[in-house]
């Protein structure tokens, strides 16, 4: 059976919406980050990313984690691409050529995009709009990011979605990070393309379950 370890509020996000996509039943264990616990050893806090148990799965002490047959693996962008693979049909690759675009665009999601839409996530988080080093931080990450969304732009030029022209796990996997700058509108409208291509990875019904479980769960 397939075990997913980690809560919505999470990079298990992408393996949890990816799951939906593919309409598989899986086990899933709710691990929370330590860190949003008031005591994560109390013996009576929940299973969470310092728990013994979890790290044998992660030393890192990290979700998402996913155990498959006997494979545990860790790292959301290599889960997505794993499942999509082994059990998503088309949201998998159907060759090689596919493969490496698949691995491509999730390697360009995790190196180009998601540190700096992260930090804007959590600067907006924090409060940094209403101040000007937060909002210095915030010019600072939206011009790193012009870079490869210029890039992303060109590409939907020429293509509905990033690989073979239909919705796969590197849509999935790049419009998961990039969710993390929507909170600064302005800069995705910036390209039009990829506006309507994230608005139509977002306007899946999968997408959807995922944003309405993670909203359920206490922030
Ligand atoms: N590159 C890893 C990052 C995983 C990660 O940082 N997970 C966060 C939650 S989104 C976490 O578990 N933090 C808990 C902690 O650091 O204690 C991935 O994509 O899976």
């Amino acid at each position: 059976m397939l075990t997913i370890y980690g809560v919505y509020r999470s990079r298990t996000s992408r393996p949890l919406w990816l799951l939906d996509e593919i309409g598989m039943n899986f086990n899933h264990l709710p691990v929370i980050q330590a860190y949003r616990l008031p005591d994560a050893s109390a013996a009576d806090a929940p299973f969470n990313t310092r728990s013994e148990e979890f790290l044998v799965l992660n030393p890192l002490g990290q979700i998402p984690v996913m155990e498959d047959d006997g494979l545990v693996l860790t790292e959301s962008l290599a889960i997505t691409q794993h499942l999509a693979r082994k059990y998503g049909g088309m949201l998998g690759p159907q060759n090689a050529a596919e493969e490496a675009l698949i691995g491509q665009w999730s390697l360009t999601a995790a190196t180009a995009v998601e540190g700096c839409a992260l930090e804007i996530l959590q600067t907006l988080a924090n409060g940094g709009a209403d101040t000007p080093e937060g909002q210095a931080q915030i010019s600072i990450c939206a011009e790193k990011l012009r870079r490869p969304f210029a890039v992303l732009e060109r590409h939907l030029g020429g293509h509905e979605w990033l690989v073979g022209d239909r919705f796969t796990v590197a849509d999935l996997n790049m419009a998961e990070c990039i969710r993390y700058a929507q909170g600064v509108p302005a800069l995705i409208a910036e390209f039009p393309k990829l506006q309507r291509w994230l608005l139509r990875c977002q306007d899946r019904d999968a997408f959807k379950a995922m944003m309405t479980a993670r909203e359920a769960e206490p922030a």
